[in-house]
């Protein structure tokens, strides 16, 4: 603490920027990048600024709600909520199974401490379903992760800093950022002549803007354009032929494929020219090193699980893996979310569950049936599923007809409004907080926040939530903890063994180890900082899993010495710890075939793969327009800000629209038209955008959110973009939704 300056980090993306504040009265009032977080260097966007609005507002509980009949909430205190909330999920578990308890969420984008105690109190009723927003975007990336490298946990990201040819796909960092210091990196790699800067995007996004070459791909068709970028790589035979004969297996039915790509017919569906696409193909084939981040523009898009298996051919082929600039595996501080990696599937629909994860567009339909497994409880933490998942209409449907619905969230949100229960938490500034989003490599950086405020009276943090909850389910009546508890006494030297002979004594238990970390090693940290204790087990578990890559990063001991080490950085450095420094090499250890290969053909794939050569989609003539519903802009942020005064720019959220459309519609800027899918509709005021192209419409992401006015009634500022999007309209293998590729009909007002 200098000059009154703290440390913490922007909750607002998956970046997760180290920030330095100043305070006063409960409020953040300065604000600016941190110079010593190793991971941005200083580096903050715009929208750190306005975090105050997250902090504070006419949005924030204080305390417990409880649902009457006629719908209206009443004020409830914390003994009384946890006696009811465990009486009536211990009632659901024992009429129906721990297996109809279902859970969504866990942390957002800038939480994910809380979420890692859900386990303990998941384990405590026997819930082993559970869900957040990955499988909306990542699980079919993560599935082809595992067919390739062996796990989907073998992750890899891109090194954007050192790629001499960087490529996005349906991404477009310069407003949503997902990399470090993006916008700096973005213009060095556009400022210099030797590295090149490629955009795949149907829209003049800024990004594009900055690119060498942006391929405008018509809406929904980059299966056509990445097989066409494949097909002239393998058909001009410009790819890394000693890579993969020295680090890959089963080539041969997918070269035949690719040999056969129509390249010119595919260019033309996508709307791209072929000189370009050759031009692409060629540079990337001669750059020393490339990296490529595909985002929702693809996975929230039509083929999304087969997208993410082209792009990551397309490096692949070229070689650009496990190399500085390239693609590589990352270590990772904890797990994102989900259970364990399993082939199960969904109790009802018999969904594939990826990462643990049930596809978020199926949710519905494992509640709304009358199976005998369906979901029966829902525990939602730090998530807004009636407001971020398909169709919101149907989550609403599907809420109302849970037996018990359980809210924990620092708001009454769109899905609060639809349990019978809503737990305040303090907010992210007001407790100790981390994010798990640690995917960068070489270098990969975590950063424990502690407390910039009390927490608002009224509130509880998950961890205690989770522990009383645990505790009031009965899981540890008659567990003895006195021994654990002396063992912590004597230091965690003497913890660490202690804790081993427990779980091993009492296998049962593993799973409730978050809450008695919490009670055992807690008190340890010093009241106030129990929360702390399961990230000590963290570092542990990262030092055993990483040893190598963990003594790169400076930290010195052996065995537990080393966790131990890395634990004690963690707990006092503010500005966060590189904790891994990996070298190139890492990235062959970490792959989990079991010959050490990548697989480069994905069977369940080549069906869809070829049919792309008889695929011919027009669209309906009731929906003329591909609607792109949640679009990244500087105005949105999830629905983490609700107060809608945040906003310096865009309060409308306005339809963004190609000059033809609007002039044909007979529509200026500002202009006011409706907009119409098969599940909902809205009017909208209009921006004409002379980045889009004829036929394609956007609306941006995390408007429509209800804040209260100064008399306390709720206001809706903005399109809900889940008001118009389908649950059914989603990817064959993975589930994901299809938010960026919605048939719509726009009409003048
Ligand atoms: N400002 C801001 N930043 C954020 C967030 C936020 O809410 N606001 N959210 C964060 C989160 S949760 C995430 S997951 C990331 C997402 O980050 P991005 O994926 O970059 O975000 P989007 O703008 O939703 O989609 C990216 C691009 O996909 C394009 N697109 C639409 N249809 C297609 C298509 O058919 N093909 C291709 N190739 N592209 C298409 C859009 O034009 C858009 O430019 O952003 C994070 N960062
Ligand atoms: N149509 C369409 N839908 C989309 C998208 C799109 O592009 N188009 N994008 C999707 C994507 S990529 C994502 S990631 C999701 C995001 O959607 P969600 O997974 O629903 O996440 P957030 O919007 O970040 O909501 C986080 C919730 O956490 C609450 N919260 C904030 N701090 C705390 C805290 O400390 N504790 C607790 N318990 N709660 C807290 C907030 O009030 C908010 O209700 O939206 C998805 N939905
Ligand atoms: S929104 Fe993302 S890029 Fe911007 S300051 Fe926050 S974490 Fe950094
Ligand atoms: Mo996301």
């Amino acid at each position: 603490m200098s000059d009154g300056w703290r440390q913490t980090a922007c909750i607002l993306c998956s970046v997760n920027c180290g920030l330095e504040v100043k305070t006063e009265d409960g409020h953040l009032t300065k604000v600016r990048g941190d110079r010593a977080h190793p991971g941005s260097r200083g580096y903050a966007c715009e929208k750190a600024q306005r975090l105050d609005y997250y902090q504070n507002g006419r949005h924030r509980l204080a305390t417990p709600l409880r649902r009457r009949a006629d719908g209206t909430f009443e004020s409830i205190d914390w003994d009384t909520a946890i006696r009811e909330v465990a009486a009536k999920l211990a009632h659901v578990r024992d009429a129906f199974g721990g297996d109809t308890i279902f859970y969504y969420g866990g942390g957002g984008q800038g939480n994910h401490l809380g979420g890692g105690y859900s386990g303990a109190l998941r384990k405590a009723l026997g819930s082993v379903y559970s869900s957040n927003a990955l499988a909306q975007e990542k699980t079919g990336e993560f599935w082809v992760d595992g067919q390739l490298y062996g796990r989907p946990r073998c992750h890899t990201t891109g090194d954007f800093e050192r790629a001499e040819v960087a490529v996005f796909v349906g991404k477009n960092p310069w407003q949503s950022h997902g990399f470090p210091r993006a916008r700096a990196v973005l213009r060095a790699i556009a400022a210099d002549e030797k590295r090149t800067l490629v955009v795949i995007d149907p829209r003049r996004t800024e990004t594009a803007e900055l690119a060498d070459f942006h391929l405008q791909v018509k809406p929904g068709t980059d299966a056509f354009c990445l097989s066409a970028l494949l097909g002239v790589l393998v058909q001009e035979d410009v790819i890394d032929h000693d890579f993969l004969r020295d680090h890959t297996v089963n080539e041969a039915e997918i070269f035949a494929v690719l040999r056969a790509v129509p390249v010119a017919d595919y260019c033309t569906r996508a709307g791209v020219s072929e000189e370009l696409v050759r031009a692409v193909a060629r540079r990337i084939a001669a750059a020393a090193s490339v990296s490529i981040f595909e985002d929702l523009g693809i996975q929230q898009a039509p083929h999304s699980t087969l997208n993410s298996y082209l792009e990551k051919l397309v490096y692949l082929l070229t070689g650009n893996f496990a190399k500085a600039g390239c693609m590589n595996i990352h270590t990772r501080m904890a797990g994102l979310g989900g259970g364990k990696e399993s082939g199960k599937t969904s109790p009802v629909g018999g969904h594939r569950i990826i990462t643990g994860l049930i596809p978020a567009n199926a949710i519905p339909e494992e509640i709304l049936t009358d199976h005998p497994k369906r979901f029966r409880a829902m525990i939602v933490e730090s998530s807004n599923p009636c407001h971020s998942l398909a169709d919101s209409r149907r989550m609403r449907e599907a809420l109302d007809a849970l037996e018990l619905v359980v809210v924990i969230d620092v708001a009454l949100t769109e899905t609060g409004r639809h349990a019978h229960y809503v737990l305040p938490a303090p907010s992210q500034f007001e407790k100790w907080e981390a994010t798990f989003f640690t995917l960068e490599f070489p270098e990969n950086v975590f950063q424990l926040r502690a407390p910039l405020f009390p927490p608002l009276a009224g509130t509880l943090a998950e961890p205690e939530i989770h522990r009383r909850l645990v505790r009031a389910l009965g899981a540890l009546d008659g567990v003895d903890l006195a021994p654990l508890r002396t063992a912590a006494a004597r230091g965690r030297a003497a913890f660490a063994p202690a804790l081993l002979q427990f779980t091993c004594e009492r296998p049962e238990l593993a799973g409730l180890v978050p809450v008695i970390l919490y009670e055992v090693l807690g008190p340890t940290l010093g009241a106030g900082n129990e929360a702390v204790a399961l990230l000590w087990g963290a570092a542990h578990t990262c030092a055993m899993s990483y040893p190598e890559s963990v003594r790169r990063a400076g930290f010195t001991g052996d065995g537990a010495a080393l966790g131990e080490a890395l634990f004690e950085a963690i707990y006092t450095r503010r500005s966060g710890v590189t904790f891994t420094v990996d070298a190139y090499e890492e990235t062959w250890r970490r792959l989990a075939t079991p010959d050490g290969k990548i697989n480069l053909t994905v069977p369940e794939l080549m069906d869809e793969l070829r049919a792309l050569l008889r695929a011919r989609t027009a669209p309906a003539p009731a929906f003329p327009f591909v609607l792109t519903a949640g679009e990244r802009r500087t105005s949105t942020a999830t629905t983490i800000f609700r107060d809608p005064a945040w906003r310096k720019k865009d309060a409308a959220g306005a339809l963004r629209m190609s000059p033809a459309d609007a002039a044909s519609l007979g529509v200026a800027d500002g202009g006011r038209v409706r907009i119409t899918t098969k599940r909902g509709s809205a009017e909208a005021v209009v921006e004409v955008h002379d980045g889009m192209q004829a036929g394609h419409v956007s609306l941006p992401n995390g408007y429509g959110l209800s804040y209260p006015d100064p008399h306390g009634e709720p206001v809706v500022h903005g399109i809900a973009p889940n008001e118009l999007t389908a649950c059914e309209d989603r990817d064959w293998l993975a589930g994901t939704p299809w938010h960026k590729h919605v048939p719509a009909r726009v009409e003048a007002v």
